[in-house]
């Protein structure tokens, strides 16, 4: 496989279009996305926790990296980029024909800082398909769900550079067209383009394409915005249940909270029984916003009751 350009265009860009390249090369810059402004106060709200924020610990998730979760409970700035129009719009087209309903599947800063190597090349499907391994086995894949997502799209990610992103500060590498090759294969180094990109604009890739961090030989962090969609139907990679629990979703935005998966899927996906007390009956997950949060445990004896 040779080099493929990586492909930019305006923020405002008709979403048909973009689904077009995205389902060509699996991924897309779009230029000037956020303003300078909407970067500083993005930056102001997500400093505090990215600062107190330990390095990763494993080789995959970068041993120089930070990664700070839980965006939509800690940014109002991040809950407004969640719902962004241009950004849900092309959720619905690329991922529409496998779902009718879509969620929020990650919301997290990633700092690369300088020192880092570059991350190994993957696919984000593949968090459905592997089969957990202590670290440093080497993973084993459920062939069956392998085959199945290679079938469908089931995941469109959005990285919003904080900083500059270049070749030198550790953008993002990605192979444009790898989306297409099969599982097993290995496209060489020269396939890798950096997506290099002013901070603000924002490099748009699916759950098939090959990608992966960048080294950072610099001397200053990359700090991206990752907010990754998937299907209603599909479980998320960071449990947005606990992450954003319904005490603080419950005054969020509609479209936010039923991204957040308090919503029912379809007919039936997704009811919930409130435990107690008796007599709750099967309620949407809409309720559980509307509830007063009393808290409850079960007793000594494992039976449930009210925290009085
Ligand atoms: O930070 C990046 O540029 C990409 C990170 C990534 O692909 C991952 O952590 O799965």
């Amino acid at each position: 496989m040779s080099q493929r350009e990586l492909q930019r265009r305006a923020a405002d860009t008709p979403s048909e279009e973009l689904a077009e390249i995205l389902a060509r090369d699996g991924c897309v810059v779009l230029k000037d996305f956020a303003s300078e402004d909407q970067v500083a106060s993005l930056m102001a709200d997500l400093q505090p926790f990215v600062e107190a924020t330990a390095q990763s610990r494993s080789d995959f998730s970068g041993l120089k990296t930070t990664r700070t979760g839980a965006l939509m409970a800690r940014s109002p700035r991040c809950r407004e980029l969640a719902i962004d129009p241009r950004i849900l719009g092309l959720v619905e087209t690329f991922l529409g024909p496998y779902a009718n309903t879509f969620q929020l599947h990650v919301t997290q800063v990633i700092r690369v800082l300088p020192g880092e190597k570059a991350q190994t090349p993957h696919r984000d499907r593949w968090a459905w398909s592997q089969i957990f391994t202590p670290p440093d086995v080497e993973a084993q894949v459920n062939p069956v769900l392998a085959r199945l997502m290679a079938e469908i799209e089931p995941q469109l990610n959005i990285m919003l550079a904080l900083t500059d992103f270049t070749k030198e500060n550790g953008a993002t590498r990605v192979a444009p067209g790898s989306s297409q090759l099969p599982d097993q294969a290995q496209p060489p180094e020269e396939a890798f383009v950096s997506a290099e990109m002013t901070s603000g604009s924002l490099l748009v890739f699916s759950g098939s394409v090959l990608h992966g961090a960048g080294a950072n030989e610099s001397e200053h962090d990359r700090i991206g915005l990752n907010i990754d969609y998937t299907l209603g139907w599909l479980r998320q990679e960071d449990n947005q249940y606990l992450s954003c629990p319904p005490e603080i979703a419950k005054d969020m935005d509609e479209k936010l909270q039923a991204l957040l998966g308090y919503v029912t899927g379809g007919p039936s996906m997704g009811y919930f029984t409130p435990p107690l007390p008796a007599g709750e009956d099967l309620s949407s997950p809409q309720r559980a916003l509307q509830l007063p949060s009393k808290p409850v445990r079960l007793d000594a004896n494992g039976r449930l009751e009210f925290v009085e």
